[in-house]
């Protein structure tokens, strides 16, 4: 294939996605190539430079929208694409960025026990080894027999529990080292959407499959990202769910894909990130160095200003950056429990931010409703706030103590503190007057009323 010198020395990400036949690899990447591949006000797309692949996508693409009836024929090659990421600015003038090849093992390469003599197992191996990100796809109609309540009996959950996941967490866990970003996909979101939610499907694979459990567990162990991330490559009211499993396209619907890019935004800024722990650097790593120290204030920027700025190469990867980021801020912000445990790119902002302690806080508690919580300080100060506004409401000071622990009772009516003064004392909760205290060198029993 040729490449055109001005897409030479960029960097390159190598993406695999591994799924068991009919999981929707295929009509994943048409969809999220016709879907990236249109210029929109964002300013980046991606382009296919081989014509040859760019027209076979287009062509698979075509069977997908609501034109004719079928969906794309199932395929059990191994192919490899490469897309071009570019962003163009105001002036129309096209800057390449970076680019990702695109390796999709149709097919039940992983699942399947007997391999037709094609498929090189080693040379899937080979390549999962060398992937800078590993998509793992796992089938959504699979998923939601499972989240119905069908058992083993069923053949998608059967498929889904001892074969589908097994195998490609093995592979996983032999080939991926800690630099490799694993994602796993739920494709098909449109059928779960609504009815199920994401921690509770997370909550039934980590208890239905051990090997799920224990490459997450690792993963998180090392300090990997590992995130779930829900997608649809058609949208959610494109096609219905058929009794024999079969999908039905609903006339007159256009597809409206549904978070198809959110996996390739986490593997440029993933990778870029683990690149920078490798301690890599080349001139393009320095730059994404800078950029990704200061990710939380770039997802504030504005993305039509850093378009405008747009001038060579260099500030056109700010803007797929900032881009990149402003998705997957919205993302994680919509699924915040998809993430699995790793690393979060955006820490969740507080709500309030309760500052007029003066000292150290030593304890914090909530009332029995929730609505009010209570902070103790080195300070000798037992505050009370409100929750939904973040106001203070009330003070109780412990006068010849440092600092002191408060813990209230389940009528939410009477407080208790420790100190360090060697006293427990009990206020009422509500006036903040004491009512008794246990003196020091008194034995429990013995309270001394206020
Ligand atoms: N409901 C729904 N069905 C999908 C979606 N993606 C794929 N499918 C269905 O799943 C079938 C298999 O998808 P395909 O991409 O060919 O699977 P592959 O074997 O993993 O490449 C398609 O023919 C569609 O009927 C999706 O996002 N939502
Ligand atoms: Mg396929």
């Amino acid at each position: 294939m040729k490449i055109k010198s001005s897409e030479m020395n960029m960097k390159n990400y190598n993406i695999i996605t591994l799924g068991p036949i009919g999981a929707g690899k295929t009509v994943f990447l048409a969809s999220l190539f016709k879907q990236l591949s249109t210029q929109t006000s964002e300013g980046f797309f991606l382009e296919v430079p081989d014509n040859q692949q760019c027209k076979e996508l287009n062509e698979i693409y075509s069977k997908i929208d609501g034109k004719n009836k079928g969906w794309p024929s199932g395929t059990r090659d191994v192919t490899e694409r490469i897309f071009t990421c570019y962003v163009k600015n105001q002036a129309l003038e096209k800057f390449p960025v970076c680019q990702f090849t695109y390796i999709d093992y149709g097919g039940g390469l992983i699942t399947e026990t007997k391999l037709p003599d094609q498929y090189d197992v080693v040379d899937l191996e080979k390549k999962v080894s060398n992937a800078d990100a590993v998509l793992v796809m796992i089938d959504g109609l699979k998923l939601l027999k499972l989240m119905q309540g069908k058992d083993l009996d069923n053949e998608a959950v059967r498929e889904l529990l001892l074969q589908d996941l097994p195998n490609m967490m093995q592979l996983i866990n032999n080939k991926c080292n800690r630099n490799t970003a694993v994602h796993f996909i739920i494709s098909k979101w449109d059928l779960l959407k609504g009815n199920y939610k994401l921690s509770d499907i997370i909550e039934s694979l980590r208890e239905k499959v051990d090997e799920f459990k224990n490459v997450v567990h690792s993963r998180v162990q090392a300090g990997c990202p590992v995130r779930l991330i829900p997608v649809s490559s058609i949208g959610m009211d494109f096609a219905t769910l058929q009794p024999d499993g079969s999908m039905k396209k609903k006339p007159g619907a256009i597809p409206k894909p549904f978070q198809l890019e959110i996996p390739i935004a986490y593997v440029l800024i993933d990778r870029v990130k683990s690149d920078l722990k490798a301690l890599k650097p080349s001139s393009e790593n320095i730059l994404l160095l800078d950029l990704v120290k200061k990710l939380k204030e770039l997802a504030h920027l504005d993305q039509e200003k850093s378009l405008q700025e747009v001038k060579d190469r260099e500030t056109a990867l700010k803007h797929l950056v900032i881009s990149f980021l402003k998705h997957l801020k919205d993302f994680e912000e919509t699924f915040p429990e998809a993430n699995l445990g790793g690393e979060v790119l955006f820490a969740p902002e507080p709500i309030h931010n309760l500052t007029k302690h003066e000292k150290v806080v030593c304890s914090v508690g909530f009332t029995s409703d929730g609505k009010t919580l209570f902070s103790s300080s080195d300070d000798r100060t037992i505050l009370f706030w409100d929750v939904a506004r973040g106001n203070l409401q009330k003070k109780i000071v412990q006068e010849k103590s440092s600092w002191v622990l408060a813990n209230i009772s389940q009528d939410n009516k009477l407080l208790f503190t420790a100190s360090a003064d060697k006293s427990i004392k009990v206020w009422d909760a509500n006036t903040g007057k004491l009512l008794y205290k246990l003196l020091k060198g008194l034995r429990v029993d013995r309270w001394v009323c206020c």
